[in-house]
């Protein structure tokens, strides 16, 4: 009797052995990445299943009347905005950043690697980027003078010895390819949250690149490290003799996850966008050296040691990613494009001339998550991201939009 149970408890021993050594080699060999990539983080519909669909359903109705809530907009003195939306590109997986050619084109990156011309399709696949949760092929800008190099920089990230981080790098567009690439910087902390990723070219031409925590609460703080900050290089890769810190790429610090950000060319006034914690989405006038508090404070506090931001939304979460400038024209003043992706919207912020911000209805409330804007000669070009992990993809999802103004 003892005889058999020992010989059964074998057998029993030899299965568990075989069944987690199984697991082992699956893990190893990436199926866990695996299974995140495909169902959590760049779903089909049919993946998600039909509990998460509702899921997401209830979510985005629930903010949406959480935004009507917050009554902190109203069309008083600014008439609506009279649009035209025409599709420009579909069957895009996660378009994160779109940059308008000299020739008229447009250049779209899209989150697992690829850049894309629309009406032509992937030109160029980035094999070492990394495309894990929030991280992958991120923001790309023009060089000021890309009618005579030909540059196009890249914000991406990579794994080095199984850690995840962000690089920028730059690369030679040559005839519908991407050659040369010159590492500008890198070793940006990264995660699968917060990688930051937006990068903009200012007016002295020097490069502005914001930075996520990286899930790391302790960065954002830290002087030394790149996470959680807006970094300013050359060109070149070299740090500007003016930054606030000798030596050091840093900027601004005390960041979350900012992913959008753009110069106001007229005033000279630098705005970023940054997610909060809970809500909490942010606008912020970026000032060299500052701190804009976190994860010491949310929104402003009042404590004279952070810069408070402009805009902090309490009611409703907007998830803001990309934004733009819209120079005011007619009746219509200056005014911000953000796109907001758990917010479903593009939020519009007037800026009037005596410097006062008022937030204004928004536009594009029904496309779905919504991540970058880009205003070139008169339209707008917006990104709708539902492939991202945490939206339903159907007929709205991951095109590029453009939107042509009809003010009166
Ligand atoms: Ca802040």
């Amino acid at each position: 009797m003892r005889k058999i149970a020992s010989s059964k408890a074998k057998k029993m021993l030899i299965i568990i052995f075989i069944f987690s050594s199984v697991l082992v080699a699956a893990w190893q060999l990436g199926a866990g990445d695996y299974f995140m990539a495909r169902l959590i983080f760049a779903p089909d519909r049919e993946d998600l299943g039909e509990q998460r669909q509702e899921e997401i359903r209830k979510d985005r109705d629930e903010e949406i009347t959480r935004h009507e809530g917050e009554g902190r907009y109203s069309s008083e003195q600014i008439p609506p905005l009279d649009y035209t939306v025409t599709v420009v590109a579909e069957e895009l997986e996660i378009p994160w950043e779109i940059l308008p050619l000299p020739d008229g084109r447009l250049l779209v990156t899209e989150r697992p690697g690829r850049v894309t011309i629309v009406g032509k399709g992937s030109i160029a696949t980035i094999h070492d980027v990394r495309h894990i949760g929030e991280g992958g092929l991120l923001g790309a800008e023009l060089d000021p003078d890309f009618e005579e190099n030909s540059f196009l920089y890249l914000y991406y990230s990579y794994e080095d010895r199984g850690e995840v981080y962000n690089r920028v790098s730059r690369f030679v567009f040559q005839e519908d390819s991407l050659e040369e690439e010159t590492v500008l910087l890198d070793n940006i902390p990264g995660d699968r949250f917060h990688n930051g990723g937006r990068i903009r070219f200012g007016p002295e031409g020097v490069l502005f690149i914001t930075t996520g925590d990286a899930s790391d609460k302790s960065l954002p703080q830290d002087l030394s490290s790149l996470a959680g900050k807006i970094l300013r290089i050359n060109p070149d890769g070299s740090i500007p003799e003016d930054n606030p810190f000798p030596d050091s790429p840093v900027y601004s610090y005390g960041h979350r996850n900012p992913q959008g950000i753009v110069w106001d060319p007229d005033k000279d006034i630098l705005y970023s966008s940054e997610h909060g914690p809970t809500r909490q989405d942010e606008v912020n006038v970026i000032f060299p050296g500052k701190n804009y508090g976190w994860p010491i404070v949310e929104c402003g506090e009042g404590e004279s040691d952070f810069e408070d931001p402009i805009i902090c939304y309490t009611e409703f979460t907007l998830a803001p990613s990309g934004m733009d400038f819209f120079p005011g024209q007619g009746e219509y003043p200056d005014q911000l494009f953000i796109a907001g992706l758990r917010g479903n919207m593009v939020k519009r912020i007037a800026l009037d001339d005596e410097g006062s911000i008022l937030d204004r209805e928004p536009i594009l409330t029904n496309w779905g998550r919504l991540r970058t804007v880009r205003y070139h000669e008169g339209n707008l070009y917006v990104a709708t991201n539902d492939r991202d992990g945490r939206g339903i993809p159907d007929e709205t999802s991951d095109l590029i939009l453009k939107v042509e103004f009809q003010p009166d």
